[in-house]
């Protein structure tokens, strides 16, 4: 079929959230297709870029996958700064990481980017038996704080895409296409095929 009218986009995004949280493991899972039981815990920042097409529009992910670690928060501003997307991950069996992602709400919040997509994820939704914090507790939050939220599992790819191409269409287009329809169908499924990827982690 013909490609007149594709539209390229860019995007920044980055991922927030405490140490040891999912927020590699999501990455890598969105990019590689992969998980790994012992994810080494991330220093400074990692980057990877993936391209996803919704609609007439491929949107390429340039992901900034930060580090946890209390003593790298001082580096996270030059992250998300000029971000067009921000995820704050959780672990939804860990009551202080749903402390930790709300700070890093407030202190996006703080940035004052009305154009910032923002989205929290509740990672390890696998993990259910050990659960911390309720389904509810996380949509809640995000309805008041405007995210949108998903609970995810890194491990199984439960919600992994989704959460990305739920990014990729909320963010502003220069040309809006259509109002809705993916181009790529079946979020049941693990493998959506994107349409390329990099990683120089
Ligand atoms: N069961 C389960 N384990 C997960 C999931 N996501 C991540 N993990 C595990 O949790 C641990 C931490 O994951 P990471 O992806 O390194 O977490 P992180 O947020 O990048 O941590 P930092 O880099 O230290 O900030 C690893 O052992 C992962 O295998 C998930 O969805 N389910
Ligand atoms: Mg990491």
């Amino acid at each position: 079929m013909a490609t007149t009218g594709a539209n390229h986009m860019q995007a920044k995004l980055v991922l927030l959230g405490d140490m040891g949280a999912g927020k590699s493991s999501l990455a890598l899972r969105f990019v590689k297709g992969q998980f790994f039981d012992y994810q080494e815990s991330t220093i400074g920042a990692a980057f990877l870029t993936q391209t996803l097409a919704v609609n007439e529009t491929t949107v390429k992910f340039e992901i900034w996958d930060t580090a946890g670690q209390e003593r790298y928060h001082s580096l996270a501003p030059m992250y998300y700064r000029g971000a067009a997307a921000a995820i704050i991950v959780y672990d939804i069996t860990n009551s202080d990481s749903f402390g930790r992602a709300k700070k890093w709400v407030q202190e996006l919040q703080r940035q004052g980017n009305p154009n910032l997509v923002m989205a929290l994820a509740g990672n390890k939704a696998d993990l259910s038996s050990k659960r911390k914090i309720e389904a509810e507790e996380g949509q809640s939050y995000a309805e008041e704080n405007g995210l949108f939220f998903m609970e995810t599992s890194a491990k199984t790819s439960q919600n992994v895409n989704e959460l990305f191409y739920e990014i990729a269409r909320k963010l502003p287009k220069a040309q809006p296409a259509q109002a809705s329809g993916m181009s790529l169908t079946d979020g049941s499924t693990s493998r959506l095929g994107p349409a390329k990827s990099t990683c120089c982690a």
